[in-house]
This record gives C-alpha cells, structure tokens and sequence, in this order.
C-alpha cells in the first residue's frame, strides 16, 4: 500500500520542489502538502493541502490522525538572517516544531521523520575548509544554534526512544520554482533574477565570501535517498554533512557574465556578511557518500544555465 506523507512548510524554496517530488514518486493523493499560507496556485492544484502552523501540536496531531500519516518532512523554519532580527520567534518556530514531529513519532503516531539541518551549525571556531562531519561546532547565529540544538535531539530521540529520525545539513540551496527568504545564502538566488531583469545586482556579501552550495534538484535528490535508504545505511542521527559545490560572489558573477555579456556587480556587504564569515568555505561529506551513496550532479555552470534558462 502506498504510504501517506505530510509536508510542513510544503510553500516555502525547498517545501515546493519536495512536494512535486513526492508527488511524482508516490502519487499525489498520498502527499499532504501543509503550511501557515496557501502556495501559488501550480502548488495548490498539484494535490491535498491543509493550512497548518506546525507548531501547534494538536493541529498537527489533527492532520495526522485525519490522513493516516507516516512520514513527516519538517521544512517549516526561519532562517539565518531573519532569526538574527527574530531570536525568541525564531527559536519557537525551530524548536517547538521540531519537538512536536519527534514527539508524535515517539508515541508511534508516525514513524518516520525528515528534518533539514544546516552548515550553519558550524561556527567560527569551525575549520574553514572541507569542514569535517565531527568538529569544533560553537555555532554564533540564532538559527546557527537552533540547528544544533535540533541535532542533539534528533540523536536523543534516536537513542532513547528508536525514533527513526533522518537528516543533512544543507548547504546554501539555489533554485528557480520559489524564491529563498531570510536566509545568508539567499544571494546566490537573487543575483539570478536580477541579472535577468537588469543586468545589475548589488551583493550584501563581499568579495572572495566563499561559501558552500547546491541546486535544488540536487538536494532533492539527497532528500530522497536518505528517506529511502536502509535503516542499517544511516549510521549518523544527528545530521549529515552533505556538499556540491563552493563559490565565492565573483565566481557565480563571473558564469553569468559567460551568458549575459553586459552583467554588472556591485559589493554592498550588510550584517549578513557576519553570519556568512562565521561558516565554512567548503564541506567534506564523505559519510553521506559512504554510508547511503549520495553524489551530486550539478557544478556551478550547470546550475547557471538551468538558473538562467528557466528564468529567462
Ligand atoms: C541560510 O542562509 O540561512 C540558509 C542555510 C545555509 O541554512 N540557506
């Protein structure tokens, strides 16, 4: 019998591409897309949808009970920089959320759980490059530290009451269908978009800011196959480190400009250029390609003709 999924955050960047996702492999019946808003009206038409604030439990148990649900993906949450103006809501929404789908799995209402962590679980202690899955942490952003606090306890609900409870720490993600909010990583975006509309952007982030990255259809892919691998496969429950690729502002400019000749950037660094000096440069994810075969396909010049094609 097909299994019935639930998304949380179903209308956000990464929520609607998941929903598609799942939609196509396991019917569109069996995937319950929910969120605090409706989605745009492609989203809403591709299958059920509940209004949801996943933070309040009964409704969530509601939903749950109601769809005979078994999956949950929990992409509800604020990200970096709007938590950083946001502490106290952001940690409610991260954490209470988080809470509530564990809890439900360890009174067996569901039995398994997605939850995205983050490379914004490092911090400036953290060395910079091919960042290790187990090192120096002492994340220093709101978001930074809800994350981590969320991997110790995914463990704990692993450890203590066999929640199945999978998860990575996404880098920066980069796609075309909805656009990113409130995130460091967000530019990489929006460069797209501007550079299309007029030739210009102007980055909050400056020069040689060399970050860790990904196309959407990659970490869909990485979402998937974690979800789907052998319980044996996942021998890390706090989160995986996963990687594609790392680019600097005038990296991504610069394969823009091979496809908008006229294409002009401007270095505006804001609070946000803090948050992005505090995380690694790049990741070393040898776990996730060991222990359930994770491997990227998009580089930087793939991810830029897709951006630009499907936007133009
Ligand atoms: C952000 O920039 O806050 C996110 C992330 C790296 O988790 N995209």
């Amino acid at each position: 019998m097909a299994k019935s999924i639930l998304i949380l955050g179903a209308c956000g960047q990464i929520g609607t591409e998941l929903t598609y996702a799942l939609r196509q492999k396991h019917g569109k019946d069996c995937v319950v897309a929910s969120d605090i808003r409706e989605g745009d009206a492609t989203l809403m038409a591709s299958g059920p949808f509940e209004l949801l604030d996943a933070t309040n439990y009964s409704a969530l148990e509601d939903v749950v009970m109601h769809y005979e649900i078994e999956e949950v993906y929990l992409m509800a949450a604020m990200l970096s920089a709007t938590a950083e103006k946001f502490p106290m809501r952001a940690w409610n929404l991260n954490m209470n959320s988080l809470f509530n789908v564990l809890n439900l799995a360890k009174e067996k209402k569901i039995s398994k759980i997605f939850w995205p962590s983050s490379i914004a679980v490092f911090g400036p202690n953290t060395p910079k490059e091919a960042t290790e899955q187990h090192t120096i942490m002492e994340p220093s952003t709101v978001y930074g530290i809800s994350k981590q606090s969320g991997e110790r306890w995914c463990q704990y609900y692993y450890e203590k009451y066999g929640v199945d409870v999978r998860s990575v720490r996404y880098p920066g993600l980069i796609s075309w269908k909805t656009q990113p909010g409130g995130g460091t990583t967000d530019y990489a975006v929006e460069i797209y978009h501007k550079a299309i509309e007029t030739q210009t952007y102007t980055c909050f982030l400056k020069k040689g800011t060399t970050l860790p990255m990904m196309f959407m259809d990659d970490a869909i892919k990485a979402t998937l196959a974690i979800m789907e691998a052998p319980e044996t496969q996942i021998k890390i429950r706090s989160s995986y480190n996963l990687a594609a690729i790392s680019f600097a502002p005038e990296e991504i400019a610069a394969s823009i400009a091979l496809h908008i000749t006229n294409f002009k950037m401007k270095y505006e660094p804001d609070f946000r250029q803090q948050i992005a000096d505090s995380w690694p440069s790049s990741i070393n994810d040898d776990s996730a390609r060991k222990d359930w075969g994770w491997q990227h396909s998009f580089d930087l010049e793939k991810t830029t003709k897709e951006m630009l094609t499907n936007l133009g």
